[in-house]
């Protein structure tokens, strides 16, 4: 199992409890002092760990992604980070708990309609429409608003090539996206704290933009539940909040749609939420963040440094409505 916190010095400040844990469990493994049953009883974090977790492997194909990086150099996040720090309400507000929670998350039978304001709109079996499409590696950064980032190999495909084979009208001008709403699947969404199902969107020019994909795979393996089995929508210029998971309805709309978090505090989360460096949000600086396995903060990118690609959808907006 890889594991980049081995040769880290850890600073209890800068680290998850998730990745301490981890450390102090190999550093007394290999120091031959205690079992794995005695060490969890001391070091479990917060709730709903347990020992399966911590002994999860990854899938062989990470094997793949050896020495790989994104396009700014920068190393990818370990299987283990990416599938053990989510969020994901529908099972859990504790990042650390949302795999356990998940794990036997059935993404099977699942369809995705896609409906609206097209010609041709259809639902889709899950597996077929993964075959539909050839599935490419995105490499992206994924920054979330609360400050800290990762940077992770995803496959899926352009929500682009999806669009276009349904035939949005002239009238369809946003796009509305909807997280499977059942609770004995997604335990939470039986509690009225939130207005589930989580719900998202983006503009159509937005959503026909080659960077927005849909992910339907991680590190060339199925996607695996935390991330949002069985498909998931991934926008890197945008704070991580866009990207719903397990979605089950794409409708084409004409007006701008409600967005899960934009409906909880919609002075904190807007509709566009761009990452922006220049425009902290009410509760936290925007202009840094902890890459997740790294101990010094980096400087946050305008668009998370994908601007090339995206600055012109914003052109003559003032870029402060990303809140
Ligand atoms: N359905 C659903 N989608 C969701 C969320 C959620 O709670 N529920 N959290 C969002 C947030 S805030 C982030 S940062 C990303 C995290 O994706 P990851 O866990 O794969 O890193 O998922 C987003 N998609
Ligand atoms: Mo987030």
């Amino acid at each position: 199992m890889e594991n980049e916190y081995k040769s880290v010095p850890v600073l209890p400040s800068e680290i998850t409890p998730r990745a301490l844990y981890e450390n102090r469990r190999d550093f007394l493994k290999a120091a031959g002092i205690v079992t794995a049953g005695a060490l969890l009883a001391a070091c479990t974090p917060t709730s709903g760990a347990d020992s399966q977790q911590a002994d999860q492997q990854a899938p062989a194909s990470v094997a793949k992604y050896a020495g790989k990086t994104d396009e700014l150099g920068a190393p990818l996040n370990s299987y283990q980070d990416i599938t053990n720090y989510n969020n994901y309400y529908e099972f859990s507000e504790n990042k650390e708990a949302v795999n356990p929670l998940s794990a036997n998350f059935k993404s099977r039978p699942w369809t995705v309609e896609v409906s609206g304001l097209v010609n041709k709109p259809r639902t889709f079996d899950i597996d077929e429409l993964i075959k539909m499409f050839p599935q490419e590696d995105r490499i992206y950064r994924l920054r979330c608003v609360e400050a800290w980032s990762m940077v992770i190999p995803w496959q899926g495909f352009p929500l682009a090539s999806l669009l276009k084979l349904v035939e949005p009208t002239s009238a369809a001008k946003y796009v509305h996206f909807v997280t499977l709403d059942d609770h004995t699947r997604l335990p939470h969404e039986a509690d009225n704290l939130y207005p589930w199902p989580y719900e998202e969107g983006l503009r159509l020019d937005e959503a026909m933009n080659d960077l927005a994909i849909l992910a339907t795979g991680l590190y060339g393996a199925p996607l695996p539940p935390p991330d949002g089995a069985p498909i998931r929508l991934v926008t890197p210029w945008k704070y991580g909040f866009k990207g719903i998971k397990a979605i089950a309805k794409i409708e084409l709309v004409d007006e701008q749609p409600n967005t899960f978090w934009h409906t909880v505090a919609p002075n904190e989360y807007g509709f566009y939420a761009n990452v922006n460096p220049n425009v902290p949000h009410p509760r936290w600086l925007q202009s840094s963040e902890r890459r997740i396995g790294e101990l010094s903060m980096r400087p946050t990118l305008m668009f998370n440094g994908y601007g090339d690609k995206v600055a012109y959808l914003y052109q003559g907006m003032d870029l402060k409505l990303s809140y």
